[in-house]
């Protein structure tokens, strides 16, 4: 499944193997503080899309841990779109960042000669520039898993163990797993769509995020979560 492989590699790319976005060594360019990225693909587009994301904490020059950036990085490469990323460090923004994102949030991806900002925006305005291929879902599976991340965040942020927050998220996990079951592999079916692009990221920091923090892990009970967050290609 060409799509299956595409979306596992971005995100195995982005994600797990230190963030690197394939690429040619030529088409890398470091300026300043700013590290320009951008694939060439087969397309007929005269300029990479400009696009700023978070840097790592821990690394040089490599992405951070931002599942919004995540989600328009792949929205970007499922629809073949070249682009040039540019490395933001949030705890030292800098001038020209606030200038085209006075919010100083990431990410903000250049559109029709307009800095777009937030992750919603940017991928309807992506599919609506760019439908081919189209990523869209019925408005139903769009909001699949949508709860998710924000259970996450609650039980993350809890020092009550009994405070329900684990249970709630617990709860959402396991419709996904309900409805994954029944209509998977992915939230659209056979095919990647704008939904898996959004929530594959955040599953991705949950896994890492409650492993550390809370030494949680998810239960066996819930085998078709666990085979879709192994980087989004349900087995
Ligand atoms: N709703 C926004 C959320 C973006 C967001 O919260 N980004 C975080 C990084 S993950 C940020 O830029 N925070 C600003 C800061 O840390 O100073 C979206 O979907 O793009």
């Amino acid at each position: 499944m060409a799509t299956t492989v595409a979306l596992s590699s971005s995100l195995k790319h982005h994600l797990a193997l230190g963030v690197r976005i394939p690429q040619s060594p030529a088409l890398c360019r470091r300026n300043g503080g700013r590290v320009s990225t951008f694939r060439s693909f087969p397309v007929a587009m005269a300029t990479p899309l400009e696009v700023c994301v978070k840097a790592s904490v821990t690394t040089p020059n490599k992405l951070g841990d931002c599942p919004f950036c995540q989600r328009v990085l792949l929205t970007m490469e499922e629809k073949h779109l070249p682009y040039d990323m540019k490395l933001v460090d949030l705890a030292n923004k800098p001038e020209w960042f606030l200038q085209i994102s006075p919010e100083g949030k990431v990410p903000v991806a250049k559109l029709d000669e307009k800095w777009v900002p937030d992750s919603d925006v940017i991928a309807q305005t992506l599919e609506e520039k760019y439908p081919d291929p189209p990523l869209a879902t019925l408005p139903e599976k769009a909001s699949v898993g949508s709860k998710i991340f924000s259970t996450f965040i609650g039980f993350l942020k809890s020092k009550d163990p009994s405070d329900g927050t684990e249970q709630a998220l617990l709860n959402e996990l396991s419709s996904f797993n309900d409805y994954i079951k029944e209509n998977g592999p992915f939230i659209n079916g056979e095919k990647v769509s704008a939904p898996d692009l959004s929530l594959a990221p955040k599953l991705y920091h949950l896994e890492i995020a409650l492993g550390h923090y809370k030494k949680w892990s998810l239960p066996d009970t819930l085998p078709h979560t666990e085979s879709y967050m192994k980087v989004g290609v349900p087995k």
